[in-house]
């Protein structure tokens, strides 16, 4: 039976290789599961209903495979994807794994480190094109310190800002059509990740040569550990145009990075996310960057896949309820108190405006004194939320 919370591909939700992919294995433990081949994720993703499926190079193509190996492992790949109607629609390359790249790839202290992160990016963004991405990631895992006496912190944003540089000029010198997403987190694998926030993100993007291809490719779980409000993040990224990717799970404030199902953990910010999301209008893809639980199987992998994609759905319909709820709607609308000609003289300036302003005369206690209706409010969103509006 059907429901409609099945998604289907027009929902754009896409995972990760290598997170159906996960063994389940820790910094404590070894695998618990023994994980799939990329065929068979392209098989049962699509039974599932996703769109498509994202990946590092290493993720398809082992980093010591010889050119044939890729070539063949390549077009199984593409057979695959065509066989059942799965799309790439982003690609990123695996520049943390390696201990090459154990204190950082483009913002490594080794100049030859540096030119070999370069190198294998090229190398990733070629086959990322080829498998028809138009989205590439750059998640920067282990650019970061625990010694701050190293002292290369400025250096290192340099270094960051030359390799992207350089990779955008390579993406246009081949003909691609990447847009560029950096996503940030605060820490994990490394002490302190370089740009730990979307907004220093977004401040960064803003010193880079072709601005216009770099967004942000914000995570739920990276802003959550650290205490903040994602929604906010998100909201920030999409007002300054920048909301060129997102990466979707759940996590517990303050833990180690757990990458939970969407929705397992936060409902009401999950609920506010998606909220957002459907009412700005964003339509690129919505990409799940979780993994199962370690006591899973396989079939518990598959019950992880398709909860990410029915709670995003189910809070979409909420989003849809909420915002065709009569109750809601008007305690938001005495909520807001709009004043034509108020916003007329402070939504830009001139000097005649500025002097009428001056000149206005406001009652402060009644300002302080009015109630805002936010308990009420939030009641209302409480009770929609746990099914019983
Ligand atoms: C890694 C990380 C993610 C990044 C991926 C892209 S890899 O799983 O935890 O947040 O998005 O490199
Ligand atoms: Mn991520
Ligand atoms: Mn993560």
């Amino acid at each position: 039976m059907t429901s409609m919370y099945d998604p289907t591909p027009a929902d754009q939700f896409t995972f990760g290789l290598w997170t159906v992919g996960q063994t389940g294995r820790d910094p404590f433990g070894e695998a618990t599961r023994p994980g799939f081949s990329p065929v068979q994720i392209v098989q049962e993703l699509a039974k599932l209903g996703a769109y498509g499926v994202n990946l590092h190079d290493n993720d398809l193509v082992p980093i010591n495979a010889s050119a044939q190996e890729r070539d063949r492992i390549v077009s199984e790949f593409r057979q695959a994807l065509s066989d059942h109607g799965l799309a790439v629609p982003m690609a990123t390359t695996n520049l943390f794994s390696d201990p090459a790249f154990k204190d950082g790839a483009f913002t490594s202290a080794d100049a030859r480190v540096r030119a070999y992160a370069l190198q294998k990016t090229m190398l990733s963004m070629d086959l990322g094109a080829e498998l028809g991405a138009h989205t590439y990631v750059f998640w920067g895992g282990r650019e970061g310190t625990e010694v701050d006496a190293s002292s290369k912190l400025l250096d290192s944003l340099a270094w960051f800002r030359d390799s992207l540089n350089f990779l955008a000029d390579y993406s246009a010198s081949q003909g691609y059509s990447y847009r560029f997403a950096l996503e940030p987190k605060p820490n994990e694998p490394r002490g302190d990740i370089f740009f730990p926030t979307a907004g220093s993100m977004l401040g960064f993007i803003a010193t880079l040569e072709h601005s216009e291809r770099f967004g942000v490719n914000p995570e739920f779980a990276h802003d959550t550990m650290a205490g903040l409000n994602f929604t906010h993040a998100v909201a920030q990224v999409i007002d300054a145009g920048k909301l060129f990717h997102i990466d979707l799970n759940d996590q517990k404030m303050g833990r180690f990075d757990q990458d939970l199902r969407f929705g397992a953990e936060n409902y009401k910010t999950a609920f506010f996310l998606v909220k957002l999301l459907e009412d700005s209008g964003y339509t690129g893809p919505k990409h799940f960057d979780a993994h199962a639980l370690r006591t899973e199987d396989a079939a518990g992998v598959w019950a992880f896949a398709r909860g990410c994609m029915r709670t995003y759905l189910i809070l979409k319909e909420k989003a849809r309820q909420f915002n065709e709820d009569s109750e809601i709607q008007a305690a938001l609308a005495a909520y807001r108190i709009e004043d034509a000609a108020l916003s007329e003289l402070t939504h830009s300036f001139s000097a005649e405006k500025a002097q009428v302003l001056k000149a206005q005369t406001f009652d402060r206690a009644a300002l302080g004194a009015r109630g805002l209706g936010l308990e009420h409010l939030d009641q209302l969103t409480a009770e929609l939320l746990l099914g019983v509006r």
